[in-house]
């Protein structure tokens, strides 16, 4: 397994390669490639800040939701098992779109604060869709760093980027610092969920 990988799995990440085979994440981007999608939110109140958050959810398209939604429903008990939690649910997956430039500065998924749904995630999902090796849709940037996974407090300001890999996915409990670094060149997708 990649070092990287690794080392993440020291510091409390579950990482799944290849937990999306390869046929299927291109099947996932090239139905929604076309398709504009909308602004995704920031915060509990759900509003678009584009200093904070730039990049679109598309929609997942008929032909690949019910398997898609079926392989993250199979997930559960793995991250239950994993986390020491019980989980009842998820949230829909979100196919997620980065352009050039694109970005999300560091945030949570979930604070002491959240109210609501939000409240109740108690493990965030991301699946790398394409990688920056990726044959069909290269991209570079887009690094997505996970904050605070050091014990050492001169550590503390230190993101460690994810390796991506295509179907890669790796999950984290939501109140971890993380965010996507801008896009330099290509489009970036993502899944993201958030099991209950
Ligand atoms: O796209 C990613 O790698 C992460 C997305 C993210 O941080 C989020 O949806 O909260």
């Amino acid at each position: 397994m990649e070092e990287n990988w690794k080392l993440l799995g020291k510091l409390g990440i579950l990482v799944i390669p290849n937990f999306l085979p390869p046929a299927l994440c291109h099947r996932i981007i090239s139905s929604s490639y076309a398709a504009d999608g909308y602004a995704a939110t920031v915060g509990d109140e759900s509003r678009v800040d584009t200093q904070i958050r730039s990049t679109r959810v598309v929609p997942i398209q008929e032909g690949v939701r019910s398997e898609l939604f079926q392989t993250f429903d199979d997930l559960q008990p793995q991250l239950a098992n994993f986390f020491g939690c019980e989980l009842v649910g998820r949230e829909a997956p979100q196919l997620l779109r980065y352009l050039e430039g694109d970005f999300f500065r560091i945030h949570q998924d979930r604070h002491a604060e959240s109210k609501g749904e939000i409240a109740k995630r108690l493990v965030t999902t991301v699946t790398f869709v394409n990688d920056p090796m990726d044959g069909t849709y290269p991209y570079a940037g887009g690094d997505l760093r996970l904050y605070g996974l050091f014990d050492n407090p001169a550590l503390a300001d230190a993101g460690l980027p994810v390796k991506a890999a295509q179907g890669l996915l790796i999950a984290f409990r939501p109140d971890t610092l993380h965010e996507v670094t801008p896009v330099s060149r290509g489009q970036r997708y993502t899944l993201t969920t958030w099991y209950h």
